[in-house]
């Protein structure tokens, strides 16, 4: 054998669910990419974003417009990974160990985001022309069928994904980890890293009408959504928030509650979720009052993360990073995503308890300290989503 695997096998390959009631939307069977390291000690289950839809109006113009965001018939057979996902060493520095001279052996599982839920719903198909919300049973039946292939044997499970998906780390996790345990796999740790799911319920810069999900403030959203969806948040959560189960998609109300050990990566500004507060930046230089918004949000955002033990807030204008390949190269205070990861596994091994004051040589917690946008060097190049230029 050799280090060096064929192109081929660095792909990931797609496997439909065996439990056909467990669908997309559109009531196609869902599924899962994966590419084995046969005996491997830590999985990597990474979820797809994509917004959501909230109502019959907003989920019947997805359908026309993403169509593979809401079933599984155009999925191709197979998928590159990138960034934290990616097999290639000079792309993924997470898969050393801690001394940078031993691979790490990792399975990769990617799950295509098809159900529109934020990963949270359990609503079957009803009718010929409604819509399944299952994100939260996707999940379940990927994990379930996984332990035959090895996930049973591993020591770590790390729970991840982006944007729409970053939120459904933080809903799902718990679920994940009380799940094995009932299946008599206790030994298997399961934590999350969730990317660009932190999302602020703060009001909006501008009044939205919600005809698109876009412009629907977050609030609105998810208390339209959880009706829709049938959503189930973690037992704890559920009990502080009795009848008000929405705010559990707020990462600064869900993670006190939760027992998993979750890393947080989050823009200071992030274009997603300056988008649904409807801020729209389209002239340059900024309007004073975006100016004003976009400071508020870097400070307010900074304050829900200083209580967060693992967590990593670059003060950039971007939208997801631990899928793209350049995760490598933005830094905070001098370190690096992939860095921090190595720190926070190495402080969650043997020693359990967290202690606040950490030895800085090994850093899990970086926040930048400057608060305006980009004032980091390292930031990527601003892409605008609009006219899909740079
Ligand atoms: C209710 C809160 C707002 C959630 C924001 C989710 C953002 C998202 C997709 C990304 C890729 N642009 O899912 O973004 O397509």
């Amino acid at each position: 054998g050799t280090l060096k695997a064929k192109e081929t096998d660095l792909d990931m390959k797609l496997h439909f669910l065996r439990n056909n009631s467990v669908t997309c939307n559109d009531g196609s069977p869902a599924g899962y990419y994966i590419r084995e390291s046969k005996g491997s000690p830590r999985w990597l289950l990474f979820l797809e974003g994509g917004w959501y839809c909230i109502s019959k109006d907003t989920c019947d113009y997805r359908f026309q417009t993403m169509k593979t965001l809401m079933g599984s018939s155009s999925w191709s057979q197979t998928r590159r990974g990138r960034g934290i996902l990616s097999p290639k060493p000079e792309e993924n520095p997470y898969w050393w160990d801690s001394n940078m001279v031993r691979l790490i052996q990792l399975s990769c599982s990617f799950l295509p985001y098809c159900s529109s839920d934020v990963w949270s719903g359990t609503r079957p198909k009803m009718e010929n022309d409604d819509f399944a919300f299952l994100g939260a049973l996707i999940i379940k039946e990927v994990v379930k069928e996984l332990l035959s292939k090895g996930l049973d044997q591993a020591e770590v499970l790390i729970l991840t994904g982006s944007s729409a998906g970053g939120i459904g780390v933080l809903v799902n996790v718990d679920h994940v980890a009380e799940q094995l345990q009932t299946l008599g796999h206790q030994a298997v740790q399961v934590r999350g890293l969730s990317d660009s799911g932190w999302i602020l319920d703060r009001k909006n810069y501008k009044f939205g009408d919600c005809l698109h999900v876009l412009n629907c403030g977050p609030i609105d959203s998810v208390k339209k959504g959880i009706r829709q969806w049938r959503t189930i948040m973690p037992e704890i959560c559920r009990r502080a928030h009795i009848g008000e189960e929405w705010k559990c998609f707020f990462g600064y109300k869900i993670y006190p509650t939760l027992k998993s050990p979750v890393f947080v990566m989050e823009w200071l500004f992030d274009q997603a979720q300056l988008m649904v507060f409807n801020v729209t930046l389209t002239g340059q230089p900024f309007l004073q009052g975006e100016w004003n918004y976009l400071q508020s949000l870097g400070t307010e955002l900074k304050s829900t993360l200083l209580h967060v033990s693992a967590a990593f807030a670059p003060s950039c204008l971007a939208h997801e990073l631990i899928n793209s390949n350049s995760w490598i190269d933005v830094q905070v205070k001098g370190t690096s995503l992939p860095a921090a990861l190595h720190c926070w596994d190495q402080n969650l091994q043997g020693n359990t308890h967290i202690n606040g004051n950490r030895a800085p040589s090994c850093p899990q917690h970086v926040i930048d300290s400057c608060l305006w946008p980009q004032c980091n060097p390292t930031c990527p190049q601003i892409y605008d989503q609009q006219s899909g230029q740079e």
